[in-house]
């Protein structure tokens, strides 16, 4: 904290899910935080993104959650005020009565993912893990599948400092939308096209991204696995592949199965015509390095652990790993420098995968599920599955929700429990791309009687033991700074080049401080090795039919991150917005503005129709989480990617491998 012209300046670093995690510093002047702007240390921009008003707005917000509330007859909106007393003395009766009744922690589910990754707020973790084996979700349904792939093909998950843009000659934006999910990632584009890179887009969309490069190709959503396989087959063809083989494992047998591979069905799985992929390995071959920036939408597919393995395959084969300005970068798990102590780990975690929660909680039966406990997540709105998890719901005795605000799930909570922002509460931060990490220092007390996850944890944990002495192990006479002298042990302060975690407290830090990974062609394998990937016989490329001739693409907005929007909401259309070419809509007698009725087998949603002249005639799309009352996801049955087990102990879901019809309503 300092002080600036009359303001008490304190630092702060955006805990969502975010590429850019940004620093921030808040402005606050008789108790009350007047305005928020970036950090400009380390080089991050004082200009924040569009999200700025919602993340300000989610502090003082009139319907924010300020005190705990009890629903009686869940979904009924009959919400009373209790205390925070109440509140937890009927959690903890709830919890000791599921134990005695079924010998057994088990019964005990948490379900947390997005709503703020900093350190403390796995206190959450804590405390179920100190109640013995519980039930938990595992796994992500950003990238799993991607990071497997890195985690096989280079050995661990790193990136290259975002500056290493200015270094490339050709980048390539592979299913990635930084225009909007990643606004503080443009400047080095433009600044890299500047100095003379070259720009391309591959996304099914023409996207805000795709309109600021030089090429854009409009490739069939699930054709990156065929292109990448085209481009080294063509590569390899003419002898232009160059690469070392002491530091490579199966690069023959791969190319080998790749000149096998016909090329008709590769093409035809792209989209493109052949002149299409001569371009673009001409592009590569001619621009050198070629820095490729795969997103996470390209890995949404059921085949996108392998499809991001053949994209390292071929930077790899065109000797573009481990240079300046080079690599493929998709995400970094630099924050494992920490132990994560506060979560007290244990290894007869019941876990069930988050992407599939509804039918996780459907196959445990030895015990049953019977409290869900719900922090930083909204599943309701979010997940896959989303008619089996309400089929559900009525088997939990007992639904408990953190949140700062009522949500599609808190409204199906018994109770909830109001938990403060990054502006009211001490954290530590970073996230899995940009390398740097950020202390929170409270702003202002907490706003009513919200507390952090952390303190809920203290708070259940000694009412608990009061009831039950022994019940938790949960350390809750540690202070918030004990915990985190915990997580920063000498060698993560090592790795951060700092001595202690108050020196957060002067300003950001970064976690990794070389400026590109796998230099000198060491990689983070067993034998040290890259690893390429082997053919499948099989490729699998899902395909709209004639009962649902649409993909439905439902990617990222611009203005708010995943659900959360509630600050926004009246400013948000009622139904989905769904975009569709006209020719396409016409022939199914859809009127641009008007309602209509989107459906498959899993159900139907009633949307708003919005002709777009530049979207593939096979493609709806619609932006997630850009209505008030969502239910998009009721479409999707939650089919698994390829990959993402080794890394996230659960596969990845292909969000965007759904296929839909659509009719006027
Ligand atoms: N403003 C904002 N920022 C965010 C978020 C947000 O909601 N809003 N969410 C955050 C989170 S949780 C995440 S996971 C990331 C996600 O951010 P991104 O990595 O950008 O992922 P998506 O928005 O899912 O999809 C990116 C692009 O992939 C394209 N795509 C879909 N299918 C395919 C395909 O088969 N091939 C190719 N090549 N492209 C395809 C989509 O059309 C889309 O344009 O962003 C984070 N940042
Ligand atoms: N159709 C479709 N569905 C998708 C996706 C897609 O691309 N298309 N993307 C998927 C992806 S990548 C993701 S990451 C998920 C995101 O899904 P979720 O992880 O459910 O993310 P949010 O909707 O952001 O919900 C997070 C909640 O946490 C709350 N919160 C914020 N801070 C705190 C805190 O400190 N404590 C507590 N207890 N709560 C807090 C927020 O208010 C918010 O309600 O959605 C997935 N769903
Ligand atoms: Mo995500």
């Amino acid at each position: 904290m300092f002080l600036q012209d009359n303001y008490q300046v304190t630092r702060h670093i955006c805990p969502r899910n975010c590429y850019d995690s940004c620093p921030m510093l808040a402005f606050t002047r008789g108790g009350k935080i007047e305005y928020i702007k970036g950090d400009k240390q380390d080089g991050a921009s004082e200009r924040l993104c569009s999200k700025q008003a919602e993340i300000l707005a989610s502090v003082y917000h009139p319907q924010r959650l300020l005190y705990p509330q009890r629903q009686i007859v869940r979904g009924s909106g009959n919400w009373q005020r209790i205390s925070w007393d109440e509140a937890i003395d009927t959690i903890a009766r709830k919890i000791l009565e599921l134990k005695e009744r079924y010998h057994s922690a088990l019964p005990l589910c948490l379900n947390k993912y997005s709503g703020n990754f900093s350190l403390l707020h796995y206190a959450i973790e804590g405390m179920f893990n100190s109640l013995g084996p519980t039930t938990q979700t595992t796994g992500t349904p950003c990238f799993s599948s991607g990071l497997d792939a890195q985690k096989l093909d280079f050995g661990a998950n790193e990136t290259a400092d975002i500056r290493q843009l200015l270094e490339a000659k050709l980048i390539i934006l592979w299913g990635i939308n930084p225009a909007w999910t990643s606004v503080h990632s443009m400047p080095f584009i433009y600044a890299a096209k500047e100095r003379g890179a070259k720009v391309v887009v591959i996304d099914p969309v023409y996207t805000e991204t795709a309109r600021k490069a030089d090429y854009f190709i409009e490739l069939r959503p699930g054709g990156d696995a065929a292109l990448a396989l085209l481009l080294l087959k063509k590569l390899a063809a003419y002898n232009k592949l160059s690469y070392n083989e002491d530091n490579i494992t199966g690069a023959k047998e791969l190319l080998a199965a790749i000149a096998k591979t016909p090329a008709r069905p590769l093409l035809k799985a792209t989209g493109q015509p052949a002149a299409v992929i001569d371009f673009l390995a001409e592009l590569i071959l001619q621009n050198h390095p070629m820095h490729i920036w795969c997103g996470y939408g390209l890995q949404r597919h059921i085949q996108g652990g392998l499809t991001i393995r053949l994209i390292d395959a071929l930077s790899m084969l065109t000797g573009n790993i481990g240079i300046p300005g080079g690599g493929v970068n998709f995400a970094d798990t630099g924050m494992d420098i920490f132990p994560y102590r506060i979560m007290q780990k244990r290894s007869d975690t019941r876990f069930i995968n988050i992407n599939n929660f509804a039918q996780g909680l459907h196959n445990l039966n030895a015990p049953p599920v019977k409290l869900l406990w719900i922090a930083c997540r909204n599943p309701l709105r979010q997940d896959a599955g989303l008619t089996e998890l309400k089929e559900l719901w009525p088997q939990l005795e007992l639904v408990v929700a953190a949140d700062k605000i009522m949500t599609h799930s808190t409204q199906m909570a018994d109770i909830v429990l109001p938990v403060t922002t990054e502006f009211e509460e001490l954290d530590v931060y970073g996230a899995y791309f940009r390398h740097r990490i950020s202390i929170n220092e409270p702003a202002i007390p907490p706003r009513g009687e919200t507390k952090s996850d952390l303190e809920i944890a203290r708070l259940l944990t000694r009412r608990l033991n009061e009831l039950a002495p022994g019940t938790s192990t949960f350390p809750a006479q540690l202070t918030d700074e004990e915990f985190l002298d915990a997580e920063f042990t000498p060698e993560a302060c090592q790795a951060l080049h700092i001595k202690k975690w108050q020196d957060l407290y002067n300003g950001p830090v970064r976690f990794r401080y070389q400026p590109f990974p796998w230099a000198g062609g060491k990689f983070a394998t067993e034998d040290g090795k890259f690893h390429c990937c082997s053919l499948p016989d099989n490729f699998s490329q899902l395909l709209p039919s004639e009962e649902y001739p649409f993909h439905f693409l439902t990617p990222h907005s611009q203005e708010h991150i995943n659900g959360q929007s509630y600050t926004q909401q009246h400013k948000l259309p009622e139904y989905p917005l769904v975009y569709i070419h006209p020719a396409a809509g016409q022939a199914l007698h859809l009127q641009d503005k008007h309602p209509a009725i989107v459906w498959n087998e899993q159900g139907e949603v009633p949307v708003s129709v919005q002709f777009r002249e530049d979207l593939s005639p096979d493609i709806i799309l619609s932006i997630q989480g850009a209505s008030q009352k969502g239910g998009l996801n009721l479409l999707n049955a939650g089919v698994p990617t390829d990959l993402g087990l080794l890394t996230t102990a659960a596969s990845g879901l292909a969000f965007y491998d759904v296929f839909v019809n659509i009719r006027p309503k």
